[in-house]
């Protein structure tokens, strides 16, 4: 191919090129389902951009035919049966080439969906449940004690398929990380599955694709694509229960969410606090984000966050808890050594 050829080649199909890039897109595949969803859209964009050009470059022609001198449209019109062989074989390779456009696209379509189900040997599974507007995330194991629950954030190993269990609390969301896979809805009193098997290491980001209320646009979380080893000791350590405070300042801190509303709604692993309304906190520490995605997990934006959730996330199912400026400090110095 020549060097220009190859150029425009790149800059039509290639996912590589600068822009295409990043945690969250369709174009930049991590995992061996989006790699295939990729080969869907670069096949339309071939097959059909080809169409496209056809029709276009006939529409000139017929556009310069028409500009013919006048005394050419006076003289009289061709014989019929001089005119017509040639149209129809016009017509009929028309045809044909709509005809194979079309089959190249289901049969691409038909085999990519086939190979989206199929799960590869010894799966990892997660239990994911949507919910407004967070997302509830459990590892099932053997083991009862191997099973432990997180929240808004899913580590996977690297080349170790994942069977990914999707339910929804409340109204149907969409579990969707372009570069690992296509979208899948959480559906009420419905149990959908998603296969992935993450090829590339990195941090990718997930986002609620069904629209699902107030704030479902923060309805994001983080997915962690890590060497077997790491996600082996991330497993070990999320299935411990939480350490018990030192400071003077935290063990304050758990006595104060031990003491007010917080423990209605809270899980923390090893202490009185066991409720599932909202996130498991027992390794929140550990995570990078808080409110699905909605901000950075840092000792500012917790205070924010707890301080006035309902200001960060109007309607969220977290109300303001009225803590005065001490116990708020203490509550966040806690959950910061919830590592
Ligand atoms: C009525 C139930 C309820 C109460 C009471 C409550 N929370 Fe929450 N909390 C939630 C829900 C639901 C969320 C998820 C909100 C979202 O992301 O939209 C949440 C989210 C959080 C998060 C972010 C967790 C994450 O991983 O994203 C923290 C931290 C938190 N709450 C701490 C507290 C503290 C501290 C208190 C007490 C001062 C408290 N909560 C009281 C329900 C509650
Ligand atoms: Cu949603």
């Amino acid at each position: 191919m020549p060097r220009r050829a190859q150029l425009v080649a790149l800059l039509v199909l290639g996912g590589g090129v600068a822009g295409c890039s990043g945690v969250q897109t369709a174009l930049d595949p991590a995992a061996d389902q989006a790699a295939s969803i990729e080969v869907i859209w670069r096949t339309m964009l071939v097959v059909c951009g080809v169409m496209y050009l056809l029709v276009l470059g006939f529409l000139a022609w017929a556009l310069w035919r028409a500009r013919r001198p006048a005394a050419v449209d006076d003289a009289p019109l061709p014989a019929e049966t001089a005119a017509e062989p040639a149209l129809a074989r016009g017509l009929t390779g028309w045809v044909a080439l709509i005809v194979a456009g079309l089959l190249v696209l289901t049969t691409v379509s038909f085999l990519v969906d086939r190979s989206l189900a199929e799960v590869g040997p010894d799966p990892l599974k997660i239990k994911v449940t949507a919910n407004q507007w967070w997302w509830q995330v459990e590892y099932e194991g053997d083991a009862p004690t191997d099973r432990f629950t997180t929240a808004n954030e899913l580590h996977l190993p690297l080349n170790r398929p994942a069977v990914i269990e999707l339910h929804a609390a409340d109204v149907i969301h969409s579990f969707w990380v372009p570069n690992l896979s296509g979208k899948t809805d959480l559906i009420p009193g419905r149990t959908n599955y998603m296969a992935v098997t993450p090829r590339r290491l990195g941090a990718f980001r997930g986002q609620c694709a069904e629209f699902c209320g107030f704030e479902h646009a923060k309805m994001a979380f983080d997915v962690v694509v890590d060497p077997p080893r790491t996600f082996e000791a991330w497993r070990r350590h999320q299935i411990q229960s939480a350490s018990d405070p030192v400071t003077a300042e935290a063990v304050y801190g758990k006595q104060v969410f031990t003491s007010q509303a917080c423990v209605m709604c809270h899980r923390i692993q090893g202490t009185d606090a066991g409720a599932t309304v909202g996130p498991d906190l027992t390794h929140l520490a550990s995570r990078s984000h808080i409110a699905a995605g909605a901000l950075p997990n840092d000792t500012g934006d917790l205070q924010a966050w707890i301080a006035d959730p309902q200001g960060v996330k109007p309607g969220t199912a977290m109300p303001r808890v009225a803590l005065n400026s001490g116990q708020l400090n203490a509550v966040v110095d806690y959950l910061e050594t919830l590592k």
